[in-house]
Parts: structure tokens; sequence; C-alpha cells
């Protein structure tokens, strides 16, 4: 099991963890997540699935649960009023980047996005000091910005451009990271990176069959995800737990065979307006 350890200056502490072939690997232990409350105007965000208007009382459920969960996983949640300014301000990982260095504020590629990142800055400064951002022309949605330990991969799409990636490739190297683009925007059905692989640690990616070859994945233990459960590739390594989709039989199965400890969340309404569930929290 797990030895934990922290630094008081560091908002991320590491646990030293080893399976049953006595390996040894590091997982980022967070204690915090910044969430938004859904409005009522939910369904009025962007979306490119034609997945049927989301119900306002199951998205409210639905969101509670996931609250629920990330506490379950021994986290302090700050949970955000509504921004009815912003329907697609509940997907509140597209606004930021957290290290455990400092945090990124990114520039959300949809312009009904763009005030997003304002009315969530005080925030997010009150838990790290030091911030950057990125700045126009360029642009990044956090949901395009895959952690794997120390090197980032980052996600060329229909929303982040490579003037906000190369922007954001140097803010992380300042900071210790290396980084590597991959090109998202051929792949049919992915809105983000993240919409299509997932680091779970243990140097392991859960990934998209289209993805799952990419040359810059190759190092790494791979889930592949079959097609028809294309949707749970998103999915979040929560401290002990992986957080996934509910209603994804194979892949729950294949981590909880390789020995991971997955917790299954109904996020049918999150998919009807494109949002996976790493998008609903930002975890530090
Ligand atoms: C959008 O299209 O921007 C939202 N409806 C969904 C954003 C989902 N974000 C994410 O997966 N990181």
């Amino acid at each position: 099991m797990g030895i934990p350890f922290g630094r008081e200056a560091r908002r991320i502490s590491l646990l030293v963890m080893s399976d049953i072939n006595f390996r040894v690997y590091l997982v980022l232990i967070f204690h915090h997540a910044i969430i938004r409350a859904p409005g009522p105007n939910f369904a009025e965000g962007l979306t490119s699935v034609h997945l049927g208007v989301p119900r306002f009382d199951l998205v409210l459920q639905q969101h509670e649960s996931y609250c629920q969960a990330l506490r379950e996983c021994g986290l302090t949640l700050t949970v955000l009023d509504a921004d009815l300014n912003h329907p697609d301000s509940t997907f509140v990982e597209d606004t930021a980047v957290l290290t455990e260095r400092s945090a990124i504020l990114m520039r959300p590629g949809a312009l009904s996005r763009a005030g997003e990142v304002a009315a969530i800055r005080g925030t997010i400064q009150s838990f790290f000091p030091t911030t950057q951002e990125i700045v126009a022309p360029g642009a990044v949605d956090g949901g395009d910005i895959c952690e794997a330990d120390s090197h980032f991969f980052l996600g060329l799409s229909q929303r982040s451009d490579a003037e906000g990636l190369k922007q954001l490739a140097v803010h992380l190297a300042n900071q210790g990271y290396t980084s590597s683009v991959v090109d998202v925007r051929g792949i049919a059905g992915i809105l983000h990176l993240k919409s299509g692989v997932s680091y779970i640690g243990d140097h392991t990616l859960v990934v998209i069959e289209d993805m799952a070859d990419h040359e810059l994945f190759r190092n790494y233990n791979r889930i592949r995800v079959p097609v028809e459960e294309s949707y749970a590739a998103n999915c979040v390594r929560v401290n002990q737990r992986i957080l996934v989709p509910a209603g994804y039989p194979y892949l729950t199965a294949q981590l909880a065979a390789r020995g991971f400890h997955p917790l299954t969340l109904d996020m049918s309404e999150f998919q009807k307006m494109d949002g996976g569930l790493s998008c609903l929290s930002l975890r530090f």
C-alpha cells in the first residue's frame, strides 16, 4: 500500500505505490477539486452530438453523484455557483491546467466560452498564487491537455490551436515538464484529446482504437477501448480510484483485471452536451 508524503508548498502531493509485481511508481494525490454547478440553461451550451436534450433534474442528480464520488476519493470541493452567462461553464476543466507547480489559465477556443476564465480566475488564484496564461491569438481548452507524470500531451484540435499549444509548451517547460503535440483534428468523434485518451497512472493510458497505435503512446501500457465504448476513454484517476462512465462493461472489467479500482458514474446528460467525466472538475 502507499506511503503518502507531501510538501507544504505544493498543492499536489505524491503517493508511492507498488503493484503485485513490486514495481514502484508514483501517483499524484489530489486533495481539492473546483466544480461549478450546472445552470438551468445548461442545454443551451454547445454540442456536436445528437443524443437529445439533457433533462435538468438528471443533470443535477448526476452532478451531485459526481461531487459525492470526489468526496469519497478524499477530495475537498470548492463548488462555484452556476454561471448563467455561460451554459457550458460546468465543464470547468477547459479553463485551466493545474500542475504541481502552478496554474495555467487557458483561453477556450469557442467564442461562447471566452468569459469562463475570467469568472473562475479568482478562485484558482486563491489556491495558486502563481499563475500563467494563454493569451491571444492562442487558444487552448483544458480538455486537450493530458498530463502523464512529468510529460504532457497537447491536443491540436478544433478548439486548441498551434499558437496556444506553443505558449503552453513554454509555460510547462519553464516548470520542468516536457510536452508533445498530438493532432486529433482528423479523428472522428473527438472534441478534445482527452475525449480519446486518459492517463491513469502506472504508466498506463486508456485510449480509443483510432489513437491506440499513435507513436507517442507506444511506450505506455495501453488499455484499448473498443469503438462501442469510446465515450468511456475519458476516465479519471482520482487517488486510489478510476472514475469511469457507467454502462461500459468492457473497459470497467479491463481496469479491474489490471488491478485498478473503477468507480462508475452515470454521465448520460453530460454526454448529450459533449462533456466527459474529466471536464466536470479541476483537481489538485
Ligand atoms: C463544449 O462543447 O465546449 C461543451 N459543451 C463540452 C465541453 C467538454 N469539455 C471537455 O471534455 N473537456
